[in-house]
């Protein structure tokens, strides 16, 4: 159980909200699950501030967003997250901070966490299979911390990794995949104040089939790039390896940013279906950059998109 968080007589004063979903994990933990009457209050003061970067579309239910997955480390169908991530275990957790950085070392989540403000921010997401959800996400930007552990000028890139644990990851006991889980993002593309490293979703704690209890969030990039359950970040002077480029190179790139005029070479990226939707809901155009062009466009100026896939 995280005893610290709630204990620290820091916490509280600087972050009123993070301190709520701590208070949650704390009692989720000791198996008291029903708190609506303690989650309402700090609830409706994240609701009350969305954030600017959010976008106005109305979010999917809970129900949508915690059972219709990719996380192959539980299984392949889409509904196997939400039947197996109970077993991973969350609590302790710490992550590795490592390469070009000035302050290397494993930090546990607790001080990753201290001196953040979590925000509600609602993400439209986009899965590489054309299908899409529009998900209020709770977290920080991924900047801040990256500013904490002091990125060396010579980084260019982020280096971002799964915990590999095949004793509660069926999926890692089985092939098609070399685990762990890797991703990375340019520098330029990790410090946008658009990526956030979330910790949870509506006022919940991040659902391990969603990732817990942290896992980056991209917008503008297919699902894939926003790896779950992260344990290792690493500052690299070069681009580092990537699952599924790894897996199929001529499937899926490095950048995979979302981009209706360049199709995936088993189907067309130029319309996505929401889910829960409705069988008789149209598809509607994926937009460029999935619809955040105006904060992202700029860091591929003079970059060929088709080839940077
Ligand atoms: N470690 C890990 N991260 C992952 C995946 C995975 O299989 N393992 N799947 C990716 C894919 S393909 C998508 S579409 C999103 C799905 O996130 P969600 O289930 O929260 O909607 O997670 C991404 N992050
Ligand atoms: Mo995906």
């Amino acid at each position: 159980m995280r005893k610290t968080r709630s204990t620290d007589p820091n916490w509280t004063d600087v972050t009123p909200k993070a301190d709520f979903l701590n208070r949650r994990q704390i009692m989720a933990g000791a198996g008291a699950m029903a708190l609506g009457s303690i989650a309402g209050p700090a609830l409706a003061s994240i609701d009350a501030k969305p954030s600017a970067y959010s976008t106005d579309a109305a979010p999917n239910t809970l129900k949508e967003i915690t059972s219709y997955n990719n996380f192959y480390e539980f299984g392949w169908d889409k509904s196997d997250p939400e039947k197996n991530a109970g077993q991973m275990v969350t609590d302790p957790w710490s992550i590795e901070i490592g390469g070009l950085v000035d302050k290397p070392g494993t930090y546990p989540l607790d001080d990753i966490l201290k001196p953040v403000t979590l925000e509600q921010r609602i993400y439209r997401f986009r899965c590489v299979e054309a299908w899409s959800m529009v998900i209020p996400w709770i977290g920080f930007e991924l900047s801040a911390l990256l500013d904490r552990v002091g990125v060396q000028p010579s980084a260019k890139y982020v280096a971002f990794q799964t915990l590999y644990r095949p004793d509660q990851m069926p999926g890692q006991r089985q092939g098609g995949i070399d685990w762990p889980y890797v991703e990375g993002l340019r520098l330029d593309e990790a410090m946008n104040p658009l990526t956030i490293l979330a910790t949870g979703l509506y006022d919940e704690e991040m659902p391990n089939q969603n990732g817990a209890p942290i896992r980056l969030v991209v917008p503008w990039k297919y699902g894939f790039k926003s790896i779950k359950s992260i344990v290792k970040i690493s500052l690299a002077e070069k681009e580092p390896p990537t699952t599924w480029k790894q897996l199929q190179p001529r499937e899926y790139g490095f950048y995979a940013n979302v981009n209706p005029e360049v199709d995936h070479p088993r189907w067309s990226q130029a319309t996505e279906r929401r889910v829960g939707a409705g069988l008789f809901a149209g598809r509607e155009p994926t937009l460029m950059f999935n619809g955040y062009g105006d904060e992202v466009a700029s860091l591929y100026r003079g970059m060929d998109l088709a080839k940077n896939y």
